[in-house]
């Protein structure tokens, strides 16, 4: 049976990757944090009691920026793949806390290679790298593009991306950079910005929010569903040889159509009025019963923008150019903007207590691509 160990198991990316190796029949641990209240909601309904013989996922305290720990869990585990997803995450936060960032998120991927280099095993590496990197490079970006990194969390990532190479070269470790695009789901951390609306939306609709308060509309991001790419992720560890490879739908769309789509589907249509700070979006119509469910009348201001969520630099425009991973991994995309809008926006209205405007969580799904339904059990 083979064994992989992913940092950041507890995180959404790190809970379906959970999900999909099981399936494939891997043992598989995790390295969570300790923390005083329970932070295992993504991954509770695949957690088995390690006394019941079938138990195949194990837990173990760790922190990224504990190299003891990470130096015996590597060397006491033995696995065969390490999916290293752990991180500080989010991008406005890094400027905030830029030492954590980068002793988290840069010097932590030193940490992990440090100890495979010295176990002496075969050990494949995968690292989380990111669109970030790319910052102010224009669109589309590619696997030549160069990288101009635009915040604390960009330049902690490439500084991981580097050291990916360099004991990819130095050492002859098999160690690969999956460069992802936005990913998305229905288990999205609630600060990032799709989760923030669609949780929004719901709220408001269950008349629990008033208003949703954002940054930067016009940033364009390019939006994939996360399910999706962490079977990229594997895929990219079972190559002859290790590689870099960019991941994303090769489309982009701003925040302000993904307010508007998500709203829209919701029965809000939204109506904007002034720009910059001073920009805010009035309903204009209500156009379901669901949606009048809320107690909203024509005009109420629902969004409004707040320039807390500005950051001192921002990356405008990220766009994939997949040809690499379409030729060579022979993927590609299934889940569309509109239908990643869809699904989140079902979820959360049904998380909140009232009817979603779908087909509730199913989800159309093509006959190769897995998807299960404890994908929505949180
Ligand atoms: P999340 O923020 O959802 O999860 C981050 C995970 O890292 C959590 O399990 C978190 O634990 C863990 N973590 C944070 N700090 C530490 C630490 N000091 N020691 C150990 N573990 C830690 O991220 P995603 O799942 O969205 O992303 C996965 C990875 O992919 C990240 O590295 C991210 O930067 C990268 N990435 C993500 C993209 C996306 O669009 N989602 C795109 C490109 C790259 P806890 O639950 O305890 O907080
Ligand atoms: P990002 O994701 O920074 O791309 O990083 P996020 O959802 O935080 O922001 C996307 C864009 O939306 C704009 N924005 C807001 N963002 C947040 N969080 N909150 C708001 O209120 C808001 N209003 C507007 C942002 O300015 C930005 O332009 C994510 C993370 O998952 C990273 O870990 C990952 O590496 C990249 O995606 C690829």
């Amino acid at each position: 049976m083979k064994k992989a160990l992913i940092t950041g198991i507890t995180g959404q990316d790190g809970s379906y990757l959970a999900e999909f190796l099981l399936d494939k029949g891997y043992e598989v641990h995790g390295i969570i944090r300790r923390s005083s209240t329970f932070n295992t909601g993504r991954i509770d309904h695949i957690y088995v009691d390690p006394h019941s013989s079938g138990a195949r996922l194990f837990l173990h305290y760790g922190d990224l920026t504990d190299a003891e720990v990470i130096n015996r869990l590597i060397y006491g585990i033995k696995p065969q793949e390490v999916y290293h997803l752990g991180a500080q995450s989010h991008v406005r936060v890094s400027f905030d806390m830029p030492e954590y960032t980068g002793n988290v998120t840069a010097l932590g991927v030193t940490r992990l290679l440090e100890a495979i280099r010295h176990c002496g095993q075969d050990i494949r590496f995968y690292q989380a790298s990111s669109s970030e990197m790319f910052g102010k490079a224009p669109a589309p970006q590619s696997e030549k593009t160069s990288f101009e990194p635009q915040s604390p969390y960009a330049c902690a990532k490439l500084y991981a991306y580097n050291m990916v190479k360099n004991y990819r070269e130095g050492y002859g470790i098999f160690a690969a950079n999956g460069i992802l695009f936005n990913h998305e789901s229905p288990r999205r951390g609630e600060t990032f910005v799709t989760r923030k609306i669609t949780r929004a939306v719901a709220n408001i609709i269950s008349r629990k929010q008033k208003k949703l308060f954002l940054g930067n509309l016009g940033a364009r991001r390019d939006w994939g569903f996360a399910p999706e790419y962490v079977e990229m992720m594997w895929l990219i560890l079972q190559q002859k040889a290790p590689d870099d490879f960019v991941v994303g739908t090769g489309e982009s769309h701003s925040v302000q159509e993904f307010v508007e789509k998500s709203f829209a589907y919701a029965g809000i249509s939204l109506r904007w009025k002034g720009r910059g700070a001073e920009k805010k979006g009035h309903v204009a119509s209500l156009n379901s019963s669901t949606a009048r469910r809320s107690g909203l009348k024509t005009g109420d201001i629902v969004i409004e923008i707040d320039p807390h969520y500005f950051r001192p630099t921002e990356v405008d425009h990220l766009e994939a150019d997949i040809s690499k991973a379409r030729k060579i991994l022979k993927w590609h995309p299934r889940v569309a903007f509109d239908e990643l809008v869809k699904i989140m926006v079902d979820y959360d209205i049904k998380l909140a207590g009232e009817e979603p405007p779908g087909e509730g969580i199913r989800i159309s799904r093509n006959k190769d691509f897995r998807y299960t339904n404890h994908d929505f059990a949180l």
